[in-house]
């Protein structure tokens, strides 16, 4: 295939990003009144507002161009009918039929995947209920409080954001915990706010190989076992997630208490599987369900909606046009929304693991930035550490602002005092981001507020903004089950639409594999007494001082 970056369409967006570049966004909105009606996509509640990035209406067109050029529609079709297009490790990607309410036949190597996801997600039903309604018992015969999941990355990340995003939704009398760093500080911390005889260990691994996950599953069932003096106590208090039955069963883990997932589900998205254990328990089943829905919404809109249309083809060309044509490299995701504040950590898995590839689906490198850099902190916090650099950096940082009209919370003043406060700030942030403020302004405003001259001369510069800062804001009702999986959908068929673009393949994950490989060729040497030599001098003494002073 030749290069994307040769096609008719990339080398046109290249002609026309140089006789737009010095445009600014401000002199735009100011020639188009209409600019918002051209430039947002409403779906339902949904409202994305793309206006405010460096585009004039030719630009759309053009990139619309591109995903054709790149076969785009080709690519969902092989993406949603179960071809094998994670070649590299030989797998179909299918996490769309995780979340097929319709029930719809999918196929994977000439299978209907639907029963088996069915089944799995009927026994998630009835386990999560028996654990809400008090039916399964501890080993002493408490009923369970605390629900411990043991996993890493996409076994940890994904869960772990619904649950805090969703809180409101979940039961009152569960508690839902995460631990996912081999550092001991993150499970002793956590079995501090445990009860051996009410606490559930969910030991969530797709292969139960990972050594994170397996240490910290060792050290909790020891922990279990040496507060309940009784290794059956095992069965109450650990069931596993996982596509290595064997694995689990050698843990000590029942047959019963696994729930099964597949090969077709990578790990970052798994979270509709049977990874999604903690939230059915937490959030009950059908909240469960109305995640998969929504999210199903959006697999839906992604295949049938046109191009220009599309909220994931349009956010997706939007990043490819802020990348490759501005040379922007990273992207900042800023939820208004403190139940949202584990969503830049999840996207950033999602996006960079998917997407942080430099050899393309030949076996070539490729000639263009792929990945953004992926990083966020939930609005307002952000606002007083690093939007300074947003506003006034050398570096322009793309921003996606994510923003509830309906807060989940009814407090303070009116009831809707603070989301008032927060949906200003978030606007507020938009504006100023697109608009800047000339020095010229600058000056004025210091002279109007009285400012004596020597101040003004001096201050003005600094007090300046260049303005013309991309931003994406994507507003919907209410954060509730439906809206999060959607909004996670949305996010994870934009990341396929730059692969595809790109020409890689962002369902395998070789440098998370590399991180796994080398993970033990050290520890030997630790545990070793004598000097290490078998390293460069760097590794050696770190490791022989780390010895010397262990
Ligand atoms: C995700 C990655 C990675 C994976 C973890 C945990 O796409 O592959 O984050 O989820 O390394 O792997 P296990 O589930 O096999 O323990």
């Amino acid at each position: 295939m030749t290069s994307i970056t040769n096609s008719k369409s990339w080398l046109a967006l290249a002609e026309h990003q140089k006789s737009i570049n010095s445009a600014q966004m401000r002199d735009l909105f100011n020639e188009d009144k209409d600019r918002f009606n051209h430039n947002h996509i409403q779906f339902d509640d949904f409202l994305i507002d793309f206006s405010k990035n460096r585009i004039t209406n030719e630009t759309l067109p053009l990139l619309v161009s591109l995903a054709r050029e790149a076969n785009l529609e080709q690519w969902k079709d092989k993406l949603f009918s179960g071809d094998k297009i994670n070649f590299s490790e030989d797998r179909a990607v299918l996490h769309t039929a995780l979340r097929n309410r319709t029930n719809t036949p999918v196929m994977a190597d000439g299978k209907d995947v639907m029963p088996e996801i069915n089944a799995v997600i009927d026994k998630m039903a009835l386990f999560s209920e028996s654990v809400r309604s008090g039916e399964w018992k501890g080993f002493t015969g408490k009923r369970i409080e605390t629900v411990v999941n043991i996993g890493i990355g996409g076994s940890d990340l994904g869960p772990a954001m619904v649950c805090k995003a969703l809180k409101p939704f979940g039961a009152k009398h569960i508690s839902p915990l995460f631990v996912s760093n081999v550092d001991g500080a993150d499970l002793a911390q956590t079995l501090e706010k445990c009860d051996p005889h009410t606490t559930l260990f969910i030991v969530a691994s797709k292969t139960f190989t990972t050594q994170e996950t397996m240490t910290n599953a060792f050290s909790a069932r020891d922990w279990v076992i040496g507060h309940l003096n009784d290794s059956a106590a095992i069965r109450n208090h650990f069931v596993a997630i996982s596509t290595n039955k064997s694995a689990v069963e050698a843990f000590g883990i029942s047959p019963d208490n696994i729930f099964e997932f597949w090969d077709w589900v990578g790990g970052r998205y798994s979270l509709w599987s049977s990874i999604g254990l903690s939230i059915a328990i937490f959030l009950g089943i059908e909240n469960f369900k109305q995640l998969l829905a929504g999210a199903h919404d959006i697999d839906n809109h992604f295949k049938t909606a046109p191009l220009e249309k599309n909220i994931p083809v349009i956010l997706g060309l939007i990043g490819i046009w802020n990348i490759n044509f501005f040379n922007f490299k990273t992207h900042a995701i800023l939820p208004y929304d403190q139940g949202l504040s584990l969503l830049p950590s999840y996207l950033q898995q999602l996006d960079m693991e998917s997407n942080g590839k430099f050899i393309d689906r030949e076996g070539k490198r490729v000639c263009l930035h792929t990945g953004p850099i992926l990083w966020g902190e939930s609005g307002t916090n952000g606002q007083h550490a690093f939007y300074q650099l947003i506003h006034q950096g050398t570096e322009i940082v793309p921003t996606d602002f994510i923003m509830p009209i309906h807060s989940q919370y009814k407090i303070g003043k009116n009831g809707d005092e603070h989301h008032k406060i927060l949906i200003s700030n978030f606007i507020a942030q938009t504006q100023s981001l697109m608009l800047g403020k000339k020095e010229e302004e600058a000056r004025n405003e210091m002279v109007v507020a009285g400012f004596p001259e020597k101040e003004v001369n001096l201050l003005a510069s600094h007090k300046s903004f260049l303005g013309n800062r991309p931003s994406t804001s994507i507003l919907f009702d209410k954060l509730d089950p439906k809206t999060l999986g959607r909004l996670i959908a949305i996010y994870e068929h934009k990341i396929f639409v730059q692969g595809v673009i790109w020409n890689i393949n962002s369902f395998d994950q070789w440098g998370v594999e590399y991180g796994k490989q080398i993970a033990s060729l050290v520890l030997p040497e630790l545990r070793e007494k004598s000097a290490t030599v078998s390293f460069d001098s760097s590794t050696n003494n770190l490791i022989n001082y780390t010895k010397k002073n262990l």
